[in-house]
């Protein structure tokens, strides 16, 4: 059947929120227009990149007008607004998405097949934002398409990068990082602002004057000017006509504006000058889940914070309204401490700018940020040298020492008996050099702090912020992160999309909590049978893309085991390779053991710095090049690694995986969210107790997840005894025989130290994030898995399940509870 014959059947019908002939030419008609008027070429015939660009253009007219109109509706109707800040933004490629949330996709299919074209194709010519590392920068794509589903008056703020995350090659094993010039051919999908520009300060001195009322005030002066240029992308919100947007800053040269200041004497200099003002918003840094200490990485954080405070200011001068009113008309989400600067930075301006007493100022701000913490990791908690801060911002130091004084004297007062509580919870460290702790900095001038998973909130308030809940016990709250079943379900699985729809209606689509009435579907034989060839039907496109991508042969009825995410030692892909070898191992021994094919399949990027997560990849390369070519196991074992994993690679990947990889030491990963695609599209998790995945064994049941491992509080007693990874080592032959291979050259022929790193940091290195601990556990609970699997209607019932349970982790729902329990916005449709 031809898509666009069932598309009716899938989604809300059009005419529920657009009244037809809104405008009077068609998609296509505005396509060919704009490739003629807008792209300056023939458009008498097509190629895929005119159509590709031609729609572009097309959808974005339509989203353009909606958003114009909405954007006049806030104002008349004199909405508080929501200002989401982020350094990262992950959305994938749009043009699929923003079909679907315009219902344009019949449109767009008839025109592209009028031209001998499909849209299948021509999404190839799309080039996808890497504006974020992971699961952060994803998180707030996901809650933008929730807020413009959800009708709200929000903005993202953000950077836009030259170049985003570096693209992954892999030569040899070993990861290449290649530049990811992602704006080449420019992007439609990014409107310039020029207009809206707002000059902003670096370096310079604070000078000190007396108002008239005799109190002292400060202003901040010269330094070197950076403009900071807007460039908006559009959100819509699923077949609502409400269109948000996303506003990205981008560094434009100073000098450019101002001629007087060229010097034509050293024109050499003042174009490389030029250059080193655009160098602000010209790379996104690649750690993930790891500060990066570097000046420009500050530099970064107070160019989009400052740009983005003034653009709210502006609009609530608009407003004519009192100054005590910015936090009923605004609230500030800080996702992360990266824009926590934004905190000195509005009292900087209320202060300095407008006049303001500290008192109210402080009052202000305190009402109208809030934080989200996302990690918890002690090397990921941003601090930055007050030395460094004190010459980039001098007077935002000065503010932050004055906030900290302040707090630290109420601290003193209210905890007489605890003379150590200042400094443990100064915003300040002690020692050789002095840093200022972002987290305290955002926790103490916000109103709110959430964590991103119920035991991760746990751990913040036990551990990590433990002193900061006796000071402001009601700060703190949970909102356990969800994903958007637009692009996590509808758009990436067409297939059981349709399933879904046709027995369930098409509501599901805005609310996911529908999922549960297919837990009524898993005796119906038929439904069943439809299922798994839903999953098929995934499982051999994925497996077409392998043969294609990697030139490897892997059988869609073999278990497709995915971890795909970044590396890093906390989430373990070293448990998941020690384990395949080991199956190798088994293989070889028992040539006729019957086991059930596997196929592991592993993707993610380290950061380039990162030396540890990139021996790992070179491991698990070196292991998929031996098995892959063993005859003995290559029947049934099977390794790929898929090159530089992204939002659109997840896609591919998530629809089609049997078993999701999640199995992060306990208490490490705040929440992770690739979990929930997984389990969404009908994956069984094999997973630690870790961050969101024991919510989700709550919700799909105890029977349809595979839970393994120490829990978070025997890590912490375990450690506390003193662990000893040798006796693993000793006690263990299984596990012994793996390390000892990797000791060796067994899979690096005539190099036998290329994995030495890795084999001491299990071992005299202590084994960090306790993978030997967890590795029998691990092994038995495969066994399993492949045991089970091998029952089709166990397996296939458990998977409904998965999804049936689900529900839950919609970011509609998650937005709504920050809604509710934070931000108190009303919606706007
Ligand atoms: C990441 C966590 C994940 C979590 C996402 C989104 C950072 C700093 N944190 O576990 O590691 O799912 O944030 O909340 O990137």
């Amino acid at each position: 059947k031809d898509v666009k014959d069932y598309l009716h059947l899938l989604d809300k019908p059009l005419d529920e929120f657009e009244a037809p002939g809104a405008r009077n030419s068609t998609l296509g008609e505005d396509a060919l227009w704009h490739v003629l008027y807008s792209l300056g070429q023939d458009n008498t015939y097509l190629n895929k990149r005119k159509a590709y660009w031609g729609l572009v253009l097309a959808v974005r007219d339509r989203m353009l007008e909606k958003w114009t109109a909405v954007q006049r509706k806030y104002y008349a109707n004199d909405d508080k607004r929501l200002y989401y800040l982020s350094l990262e933004f992950l959305p994938g490629k749009f043009l699929r998405g923003n079909l679907l949330a315009l219902g344009l996709e019949n449109e767009a299919h008839e025109f592209l097949h009028e031209h001998d074209l499909s849209l299948d194709e021509i999404v190839d010519e799309e080039c996808e934002p890497g504006l974020g590392n992971g699961g952060l920068g994803r998180l707030a794509s996901c809650y933008m398409d929730s807020m413009a589903t959800l009708g709200l008056p929000a903005y993202g703020y953000g950077i836009r990068y030259s170049y985003g995350l570096f693209r992954q090659e892999i030569r040899n094993g070993h990861q290449v990082e290649q530049p990811d010039n992602w704006l080449h051919e420019g992007s439609h999908w990014l409107i310039p602002r020029p207009h809206n520009l707002f000059p902003i300060r670096f370096y310079g001195t604070v000078n000190e004057w007396l108002d008239d009322d005799g109190m002292l005030r400060h202003d901040w002066r010269g330094g070197d000017l950076v403009m900071a240029m807007a460039n908006d992308m559009y959100v819509p919100g699923y077949r609502n006509g409400h269109v948000n947007s996303i506003r990205l800053w981008e560094a434009r040269p100073h000098k450019e504006f101002v001629l007087s200041s060229f010097n034509a004497g050293d024109y050499i200099g003042s174009v490389q000058e030029k250059i080193s003002d655009e160098n602000i918003s010209m790379v996104l840094y690649p750690s993930d889940d790891a500060p990066e200490g570097k000046t420009l990485r500050l530099k970064q954080q107070y160019f989009f914070v400052a740009a983005t405070m003034r653009d709210m200011v502006r609009r609530f001068k608009k407003l004519n309204k009192p100054w005590d009113q910015l936090p009923e008309k605004n609230v500030v989400q800080l996702n992360e401490t990266h824009p926590a600067i934004a905190i000195p930075e509005l009292m900087r301006m209320l202060l300095d700018e407008e006049l303001l007493g500290w008192e109210e100022a402080w009052c202000i701000c305190q009402k109208l940020f809030a934080y989200t913490n996302h990690t918890i990791l002690p090397e990921a908690l941003e601090t930055w040298p007050v030395k460094l801060i004190e010459r980039l911002l001098p007077r935002h130091m000065q503010i932050i020492y004055e906030i900290n004084r302040r707090f630290l004297e109420e601290v003193r007062l209210h905890f007489r008996d605890e003379p150590e509580l200042p400094s443990r919870v100064s915003l300040i460290s002690a020692g050789p050099e002095q840093r200022v702790r972002m987290s305290h900095l955002a926790i103490v001038g916000s109103f709110s702090v959430n964590g991103v998973s119920s035991l991760h909130t746990q751990i913040l308030k036990d551990r990590v912020f433990h002193d900061f809940i006796r000071i402001f016990p009601d700060r703190f709250n949970n909102k356990t992160n969800g994903i958007t079943p637009r692009r996590w379900l509808r758009q990436c699985n067409v297939p059981l999309s349709w399933l879904l729809s046709e027995h369930l209606g098409c509501n599901w689509i805005t609310d996911l909590t529908q999922l549960k009435k297919l837990r009524e579907l898993v005796d119906d034989v038929e439904f069943r049978h439809d299922w798994e060839q839903c999953r098929l039907t995934n499982k051999k496109r994925l497996a077409d893309y392998i043969e294609k991508v990697n030139g490897i042969t892997v059988n869609p009825h073999s278990i497709f085991d995915v971890q795909v995410k970044r590396f890093h030692e906390y989430k373990r892909q070293l448990l998941n390779i020690l384990h395949i070898i080991s199956l190798y191992n088994n293989i070889r021994r028992n040539p006729d053991v019957k086991m059930q094919p596997c196929t592991f399949i592993f993707g993610g990027k380290a950061a380039p710095s990162y030396q540890m997560a990139k021996d790992i990849i070179y491991l698990i390369n070196c292991v998929a090049r031996r098995v892959n070519s063993d005859p003995h196991t290559r029947n049934f074992l099977k390794v790929i690694f898929l090159a530089n994993y992204n939002v659109s690679l997840a896609q591919l990947l998530v629809p089609a995986t049997d078993v999701s990889e999640q199995i992060s030491t306990a208490g490490y990963e705040a929440s992770g969210t690739g979990n929930m695609k997984f389990a969404l599209n009908g994956a069984l998790t094999i997973g630690t107790r870790d961050g969101a995945n024991i919510e989700i064994g709550e919700r799909v049941g105890d029977g349809n997840i595979y839970l393994f491992g120490l829990c978070e509080k025997e890590v912490l007693a375990l450690r506390r005894r003193g662990y000893d990874p040798w006796e693993f080592y000793k006690n263990d032959s299984e596990l012994r025989e793996v390390l000892d291979m990797i000791n060796s050259d067994q899979f690096t022929p005539g190099d036998s130290t290329a994995f030495s790193s890795i084999f001491n940091s299990l071992l005299t290195g202590g084994d960090p994030f306790m993978v030997l601990a967890d590795y029998r556990a691990y092994v038995e609970t495969h066994k399993r898995i492949s045991h089970e699997y091998v029952d089709r209607d166990l397996w296939i019932k458990k998977s409904i399940m998965n999804t049936a349970g689900m529900g839950y982790f919609s970011s509609d729902r998650a937005v709504k509870e920050y809604i509710d329990g934070i931000w108190s916005l009303e919606p706007d449709v």
